[in-house]
């Protein structure tokens, strides 16, 4: 392993290496070269802040993904000549079995997570994780036959030598974009994903993901709206022309979430797992918590989860799912998007809006700049959103929390406002 990394990143025990963020990406890259009795300092700049003391010498820099590589004192100290590396490339280095990497701006955990369930029913010992959760070098494992990693457009934007041996970017839509600068550089960092020669699987329905293709390279496309490799046909999943099951048996809301299985499908094609497995995975599977998550049919209202909907993309998704209208939770930091696209789709499908946090008048503002009007009630906190809820709905509506915006200004984080949903639902009087 020692002689990969001197190879690939110079990396000796005569290196001075800077592990910077002291979280659980820190700490899984802190753990390894410790295993590898390769010396490195750690620091944080929430516990003190950085100057260029904290940088000198440095041979290399691996900076968390929670850091800024703009940050001037770190810009500085890579531009004096210290290598940034990654817990993604130090991993890609290291491992001898296939990895696959799933980025994108929505979707990422759910098809990460589905086909980890796949390799499973398949019989394989899979490590799973990345952005999803568990660090990936955290998953290194002798016994391991393959690697499923979920990653960020801030991994992706400090790795380079991931050579996954299949990869996909599910879609692209604004997000992050107070860190991106525009919609190309996010587009830019996540096609980091196809780094070296493994399959391509691409979103035929996402033009930016489309131009991503390139001739040389095996690509497997698929689409919920044309015919591809793996496609919607009469509401069933196709392979080519062989039907692989019902989207009936698929127990998941929204059409979004065909999409999520046959990307996985593709991806699990294109490392050798077999379909019909693959299939009674999907039948299986259980939807994660906070994305379209059905908690509760209390006084025959249907209340839905999205608290996870934390771009417009993932809200515009979750809507267009529906055929009926829907009474729509929506609001919270809006993270710079730009509202008006969303207002159309709300219009479309949504009976009631119920507007919340700090962004909810740019939300508000959007919607009336439309000739038609949407009824619109403001809420202050999530008891106020549920009761206002409870007094509009009529049994059989539903009601879908899909924010569109990130949950910072009121809660901890998504799980969070996620989980005040669901508790105020049950505080309700039948
Ligand atoms: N820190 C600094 N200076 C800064 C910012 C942070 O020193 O300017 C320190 C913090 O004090 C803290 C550490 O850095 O001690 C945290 O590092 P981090 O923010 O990179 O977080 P980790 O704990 O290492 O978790 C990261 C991902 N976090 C982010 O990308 C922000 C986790 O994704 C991921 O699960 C984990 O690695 C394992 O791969 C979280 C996330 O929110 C869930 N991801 C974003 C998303 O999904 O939208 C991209
Ligand atoms: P990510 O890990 O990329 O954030 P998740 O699977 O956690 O993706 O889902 C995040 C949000 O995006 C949820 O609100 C979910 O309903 C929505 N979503 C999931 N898949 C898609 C998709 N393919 N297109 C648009 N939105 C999606």
């Amino acid at each position: 392993m020692k002689n990969i990394l001197k190879e690939k990143f110079d990396l000796t025990p005569n290196s001075k290496i800077v592990i910077v963020g002291e979280g659980i990406t820190g700490t899984s890259v802190a753990k390894f070269l410790e295993s590898l009795a390769l010396p490195f300092s750690m620091v944080d700049s929430r516990k003190s802040p950085f100057t260029f003391e904290t940088f000198k010498g440095a041979t290399h820099l691996c900076v968390s993904p929670g850091v800024e590589l703009s940050e001037p004192i770190i810009a500085n100290a890579l531009n004096s000549g210290a290598k940034l590396i990654s817990d993604i490339d130090l991993f890609a280095a290291v491992v001898n079995v296939p990895i696959v990497g799933i980025t994108g701006a929505n979707g990422k955990s759910t098809v990460t997570t589905m086909l980890g369930d796949m390799a499973r029913t398949c019989g394989k010992n899979v490590g799973v994780g990345g952005n999803l959760g568990k660090p990936a070098l955290d998953l290194l494992d002798d016994a391991a036959e393959s690697y499923v990693l979920e990653l960020s457009s801030f991994q992706l934007e400090r790795s380079h030598v991931l050579n996954a041996a299949a990869a996909t970017v599910l879609n692209i839509s604004a997000d992050h974009l107070d860190r991106h600068d525009d919609l190309e550089n996010y587009a830019k960092a996540k096609q980091v994903i196809f780094s070296g020669d493994g399959v391509m699987v691409l979103n035929a329905d996402d033009e930016i993901v489309s131009a991503m293709s390139n001739s040389t390279r095996k690509t497997i496309t698929f689409s919920i709206k044309q015919k591809a490799d793996f496609y919607l046909a009469e509401n069933n999943l196709m392979h080519g022309e062989n039907v692989l099951m019902s989207i009936s048996d698929l127990p998941l809301e929204g059409k979004h979430n065909v999409a999520n299985a046959l990307a996985a499908l593709a991806l699990g094609t294109a490392i050798g797992l077999d379909s019909a497995k693959m299939c009674d995975a999907l039948r299986n599977f259980n939807a994660l918590n906070h994305r379209m998550q059905k908690v509760s049919t209390k006084n025959g209202i249907n209340w839905v989860n999205d608290s996870k909907a934390t771009n417009i993309g993932a809200c515009i998704a979750a809507l267009e799912g529906y055929d009926q209208k829907v009474i729509l939770v929506v609001g919270g930091e809006g993270k710079g998007q730009d509202m008006n696209e969303l207002a159309p789709v709300i219009f479309a499908k949504a009976k009631v809006v119920i507007l919340v946090g700090k962004d909810a008048h740019l939300i508000e503002s959007a919607l009336n700049l439309l000739p038609e009007i949407v009824p619109a009630y403001h809420a202050e906190d999530m008891r106020e959103v549920i009761a206002i809820a409870a007094h509009v709905a009529k049994s059989g509506d539903t009601v879908l929390l899909s924010p569109a915006c990130a949950s910072l200004d009121q809660y901890k984080n998504y799980q969070d406002r996620g989980n005040q949903f669901a508790a105020a639902i049950e505080a309700l009087p039948a």
